[in-house]
């Protein structure tokens, strides 16, 4: 590589994938493989989340490499693996190669956070991954635990009811604001830890209690639709009445000393430079980097 030149679009801070061999052998801490998945084919609404690894890429070049609130240098050690070979309108041809690609990464020893992508990738990332002994943290206005969306039982709105079906130890979902009837029931009987919006609003250390009493391995999805559409309208889905960005920012960085084995921001969907959206979706990466 030239000395006054850098690679084009890697996520800002990444490390370069040749130098990676060896590092990860001896290392006593998480290292990270960064993965985008640009794969939009089930959004319903507002499209374009297979540009979202492009943007959130773009966006992190925004950041400083120190931490204010920690007051910490960025010290993780993460590797910018590329875009994982998607198959535009076949989902399970994508999710084939998506869950091979993490369970690649996870074999070289890396844990695996990934940019999505409509949030139907997360099913595939879960399943390379072993979660059964894992609480997933799922950030959302929506609960996605439809069983069928339009007939489809593989969707972005049908996510969560997958992923509970590969028996995780608990789901906990914060920043819920949209369901269908049904959903919540099935919440309700299934026993689901349900934060809503509201409840992020004007009960947080209930909802900071909860995160910080997670014990063992931890999966972590981040629906950038979790955020008001004032702070990300480039999203599937938008829903009024969410997070604002300080309130995302506390609860990402509860994940202080939590066992994560996975991690994704997903729905993405910003077709521009400076997009609030993606600006947003980097500073949720970056603030969950700053904790390593
Ligand atoms: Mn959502």
């Amino acid at each position: 590589m030239l000395f006054y030149a850098d690679k084009a679009l890697k996520f800002a801070f990444s490390k370069d994938l040749e130098t990676a061999g060896e590092t990860i052998l001896n290392n006593q801490e998480k290292v990270f493989g960064l993965l985008g998945v640009p794969f939009d084919s089930t959004s319903t609404y507002q499209s374009g989340a297979r540009f979202g690894p492009l943007l959130l890429r773009e966006s992190s070049y925004n950041f400083e490499n120190y931490h204010l609130y920690l007051d910490k240098v960025l010290e993780a050690t993460f590797y910018d693996m590329g875009d994982v070979q998607t198959v535009p309108g076949n989902f399970h041809k994508t999710c084939k190669q998506v869950e091979f690609t993490v369970k690649e990464i996870i074999e070289k020893g890396y844990t695996p956070l990934v940019m999505g992508g409509d949030h139907s990738i997360s099913y595939p990332i879960t399943r390379a991954i072993d979660i059964h002994n894992a609480t997933v943290i799922h950030f959302d206005a929506h609960t996605d635990f439809r069983d069928e969306y339009a007939g489809e039982k593989y969707s972005h709105a049908t996510v969560m009811r997958r992923i509970w079906e590969l028996n995780p130890r608990e789901i906990i979902q914060i920043g819920i604001r949209s369901s269908s009837s049904e959903e919540v029931k099935f919440a309700r009987d299934e026993d689901i830890v349900q934060f809503t919006a509201r409840d992020v609003k004007n009960e947080m250390k209930n909802v900071l209690k909860a995160v910080e009493g997670v014990e063992g391995p931890v999966y972590v999805t981040v629906d950038l639709d979790v955020l008001d559409p004032a702070y990300a309208p480039s999203v599937g889905t938008p829903a009024p009445g969410g997070l604002d960005p300080l309130e995302l920012e506390t609860l990402i960085l509860k994940l202080k000393n939590k066992d994560v084995i996975g991690f994704d921001v997903a729905e993405v969907s910003s077709s521009s430079v400076g997009d609030i959206t993606s600006i947003n979706a980097a500073k949720v990466i970056l603030d969950f980097l700053f904790l390593q």
